[in-house]
């Protein structure tokens, strides 16, 4: 399925408009509910969303022509409300509801659990307008007396509250980068600022983060302080002294800014990247060598001696007898150790790559065409792209089935030999993993595939088997290459499946099954907190963008970011093989099993 774009990646205008359309059909037929009318007519409006979704032909145009409710599925009262919608971009009907349900109550339909009945009966009977207030009716047990609401229930609701909240106070890193660079870069052409870097998590490149730490060095803050407090971004100043300022941005994001003497901004630069498990970690190692370490700089402890010329980061580790620790590596889990005595490893880049593989077209749910995608590719110097649309029991993607596999798969083939060819393309798939562990297509078609993508998109439930043992059994068939994104997870908005990580990479290790890293920032997954354990065992990662616009193929940045946070070297990784190699490892896969 096609995730929410990301700040800073468009949507077709049009696309857009539909898509809200949709979500104000889908909003009346809740509020409708929650108000408690009859049931037909809200059922009328969720199906007319969901006819507009399915629907091939162009809104506007049946708009224009007046045929909208000669749609299947779209009755004449709504066809005349999306009519409004589209020509006039609002809906009195719609505004009048809204302002018939207090403010706020809608918010509950972002909790698990909560859907329009449930919203009824806490708003009816306890009188809940709010998350707030519902958190603290749930903490006081209040739910689990209505009818229809159980202990279970009362739990898995507050903890999806809570849920949320942890959610809200960070952000994806994708999105946070974007805000950042500019802003870094603005910082550095300042004449009073002599180096200045973005520190915290984002430079750790985490996931997800906090908050944004600017770091600068300068003679003289306060113009700098000035220029970071008056930007047209910052919504609030939360706290601004001479040296240090708190601002919030646009879109919620807190951003810090700390203007150090240059003297001090190796030491300032380090502390504030952190991680703080890796700064205890430093120090308690400066403190063995008779040195005490601190934003500030070092210190002797018996001497007072300070020592000079510590201008960098790589100074400092050397200082210390380290080789400089990428900052994607200083997360507390043993790094000084792994590192004592031996060279900075050299983590892949985002330049390594040759190729993805995991990338849909508009035969599924892509945006884009096998040609432009191709194109795109061949644009950035890939060498190869590897296409693969989702298999037939993905309907919600519009997968493909056997007859359009083969169908595709030929007009690869066809690509590969026409004079117009730019980039070397694979025909591949990402086939859905059923609930009984079995794939979604016969081998015998699969086997016509230069690759397969094995991938989960919907839980196993309570009858089939446990979502290790579904990726399991799909890694044991030799047809398939890799497997997709293993957890499900949606950063900040969808828990990962529970899964024994340690057993899927032992059956990756046992079966050679290459392990995704999916780069859609949403995604990231593997963990990188679990390549430490695979490539111990030999695992190898595809970094995949999961493409469904040309525009996407800039998510294996993501992917690069958590490669390394992984450790993982450019031999590790399936994709940075040239042509000749990758097709050769392809090839040997399929034939060895
Ligand atoms: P975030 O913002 O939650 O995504 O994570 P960070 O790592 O960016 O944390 P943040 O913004 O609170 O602080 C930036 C860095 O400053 C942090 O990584 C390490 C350093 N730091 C902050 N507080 C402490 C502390 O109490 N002890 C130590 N050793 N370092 C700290
Ligand atoms: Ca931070
Ligand atoms: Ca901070």
């Amino acid at each position: 399925m096609e995730l929410p774009l990301v700040v800073g990646l468009r949507e077709d205008e049009r696309m857009a408009t539909k898509n809200e359309i949709i979500g104000i059909l889908e909003e009346i037929g809740v509020i409708l509910e929650i108000k408690g009318e009859n049931p037909f007519k809200t059922r009328a409006y969720i199906n007319a969303a969901r006819t507009l979704e399915g629907l091939e032909e162009d809104l506007q145009t049946l708009v224009e022509e007046e045929r909208l409710d000669k749609v299947k599925g779209i009755g004449k009262a709504i066809a005349e409300k999306i009519s409004r919608l589209v020509t006039e971009g609002e809906l009195p009907y719609y505004t009048d509801l809204k302002a018939s349900i207090p403010h706020g109550l809608l918010n509950l339909l972002d909790i698990p659990g909560m859907g329009p009945k449930k919203i009824k009966a806490v708003y009816k009977n306890l009188n809940i307008h709010s998350i707030e207030e519902l958190k603290l009716a749930c903490e006081k047990g209040k739910l689990q007396t209505l009818d229809g609401f159980g202990k279970k229930t009362e739990e898995k609701i507050l903890k999806g509250i809570e849920n949320r909240e942890a959610y809200m106070a960070r952000h994806l890193w994708w999105d946070a980068h974007e805000i950042a660079e500019p802003l870094v870069t603005a910082l550095r052409e300042l004449p009073e600022v002599e180096k200045a870097e973005i520190a915290g998590s984002l430079r750790r490149k985490k996931e997800t983060v906090g908050d944004l730490d600017f770091l600068a060095s300068s003679l003289s803050p306060a113009p700098i302080m000035e220029w970071f407090t008056s930007r047209p971004e910052v919504q609030e100043v939360t706290a601004k002294g001479e040296t240090k300022a708190s601002v919030r941005l646009t879109g919620g994001l807190q951003a810090d800014l700390r203007v150090v003497p240059p003297e001090q901004y190796a030491f300032a630069l380090h502390h504030f990247t952190g991680s703080k498990e890796h700064n205890v970690a430093l120090r308690s190692r400066s403190l063995q060598r008779g040195y005490s370490l601190s934003e500030w700089g070092l210190k002797a402890e018996k001497t007072e001696e300070i020592p000079k010329d510590i201008l960098t980061e790589k100074a400092l580790f050397d200082f210390l007898k380290l080789p400089f620790i990428p900052p994607e590596l200083r997360e507390g889990r043993e790094e000084l150790e792994r590192l004592e005595g031996k060279k900075t490893p050299e983590l892949i880049s985002n330049t390594d790559l040759k190729g993805v593989f995991h990338n849909h077209t508009k035969a599924s749910d892509g945006k884009s065409s096998l040609k432009e995608m191709a194109h795109a590719a061949a644009q950035i110097g890939w060498e190869y792209l590897g296409i693969s649309d989702h298999s037939k029991a993905s309907f919600q993607a519009n997968g493909l089935n056997e007859k359009e596999l083969i169908n595709q798969i030929q007009e690869i083939k066809d690509y590969n030999a026409s004079a117009d060819r730019e980039i070397h393309l694979f025909a591949g798939i990402e086939c859905d993993i059923l609930s009984d562990g079995s794939l979604d297509l016969s081998d015998e078609v699969l086997a016509e595939c230069d690759y397969v993508i094995a991938a989960v998109h919907a839980r196993s439930g309570q009858k089939g088997p446990d979502e290790t043992s579904r990726l399991i059994a799909a890694m044991e068939n030799p047809l398939v290459t890799m497997i997709a994104h293993p957890t499900g997870r949606l950063l900040l908005q969808r828990e990962p499946y529970e899964l024994d990580h340690r057993k899927i990479i032992d059956a990756a290790a046992a079966n050679g099954v290459v392990i995704e890293i999916n780069s859609h920032p949403r995604r990231l997954d593997m963990d990188w907190r679990w390549w430490r354990y695979a490539r111990e065992k030999g695992v190898r990662a595809s970094i995949n963008p999961d493409a469904h616009h040309t525009d996407h193929f800039a998510y294996t940045l993501a992917g690069v970011n958590i490669a390394r946070k992984g450790w993982l070297q450019p031999e590790e990784v399936i994709n940075t093989m040239n042509l000749k190699a990758v097709r050769e490892f392809l090839r040997k896969r399929k034939s060895d099993g």
